[in-house]
């Protein structure tokens, strides 16, 4: 049985029904703060950080996989910021001692292009660069990968890792981070909305479409245990653009949309971040290429999102 934590944000969302069609839908619980509206398989309501209540889940449901997805993201975190960090932490912490006390199988915890700083090259970031966070999600995700390799090699945990890029999906929107605006953009564009966007106009991020997000996370939690090399976590690479290169991609099928930049804070947190991200590593362990570019990304966004907002 696999559960997956915070289930009903961006990536969990999505990713419960690719995992529902590999181990069948009883075999996934999903769990999160709320119930959702509709669950469309077994769902239980958990905090994260309660190491009774997850401890118990893992035993009534004989769960033998995670993939822990809730986390405070990196705008978000700088209001709070220790709020941020005690609650990245302990839900991590919380995972980890539970998956190794009840003998998990495999565990999937993400990190982010976050854990790079000032110190990293911002054009092709390699795997092993320096990493000097800006915010305190950056700074609780290299904690989190640092802890990810301690489970592994003290305890034998198979616990497997990526750096996601900002991840751009339909499913849903996802919540206090510095690369939203890039779904954002689109649910405005397709209701014929301007768009104020945060981020100045030439700030290049590296992001990746959501399908090719999820096959990552299945090609790296599918390979053989010997292949995978990096036990803190992987650079991964789908696209990178700048808020008028997706400007210009969106007004391809929308002429009309317009932006005006406001940036505001997030400003510097993307400008510490990089602009692009070498992922050979992932390339030669496990043999990831990303399949979306940005136009058959947006391609992909306009389709689905008409579909959405389709008038009644
Ligand atoms: C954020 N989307 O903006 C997240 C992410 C790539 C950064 O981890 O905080």
């Amino acid at each position: 049985t696999v559960l997956i934590i915070g289930a009903n944000g961006q990536i969990g969302t999505a990713l419960l029904p690719l995992l529902q069609d590999q181990f069948g839908t009883d075999n996934v619980i999903a769990s999160d703060l709320q119930k959702p509206d509709h669950a469309t398989g077994p769902f239980e309501v958990l905090d994260a950080t309660n190491p009774d209540a997850l401890t118990d889940l893992v035993r009534r449901h004989k769960v033998t996989q995670i993939y822990h997805l809730a986390a405070v993201l990196s705008a978000k975190g700088e209001s709070d910021p220790l709020w941020a960090w005690d609650l990245n932490m302990k839900a991590l912490l919380n995972v980890l001692e539970v998956s190794r006390l009840q003998q998990l199988r495999k565990v999937f915890v993400p990190s982010s292009i976050a854990v790079f700083g000032d110190d990293a090259l911002r054009n092709n970031t390699p795997q092993n660069s320096v990493l000097k966070p800006s915010t305190v999600y950056g700074i609780s995700k290299v904690a989190a990968e640092n802890w990810l390799a301690y489970y592994h090699k003290r305890y034998g945990l198979d616990v497997r890792s990526l750096r996601y890029p900002g991840v751009i999906s339909y499913q849903s929107m996802p919540g206090g981070g510095t690369t939203d605006y890039a779904v954002a953009i689109f649910h405005e564009a397709i209701q014929g909305h301007a768009f104020d966007c945060f981020l100045a106009e030439d700030t290049r991020l590296p992001m990746i479409y959501m399908d090719d997000a999820l096959r990552a996370t299945m090609e790296l939690m599918n390979a053989p245990e010997d292949s995978i090399s990096v036990r803190t976590s992987y650079n991964l690479a789908g696209m990178s653009f700048t808020p008028a290169e997706l400007t210009a991609a969106i007004q391809r099928y929308l002429p009309e949309l317009t932006v005006n930049y406001k940036p505001d804070f997030r400003q510097a947190i993307a400008e510490s971040w990089p602009m692009s991200i070498d992922d050979s590593v992932a390339r030669r362990d496990w043999g990831w290429q990303p399949g979306f570019d940005l136009s058959r990304m947006t391609e992909e966004m306009i389709n689905q999102l008409s579909v959405v907002y389709q008038p009644a």
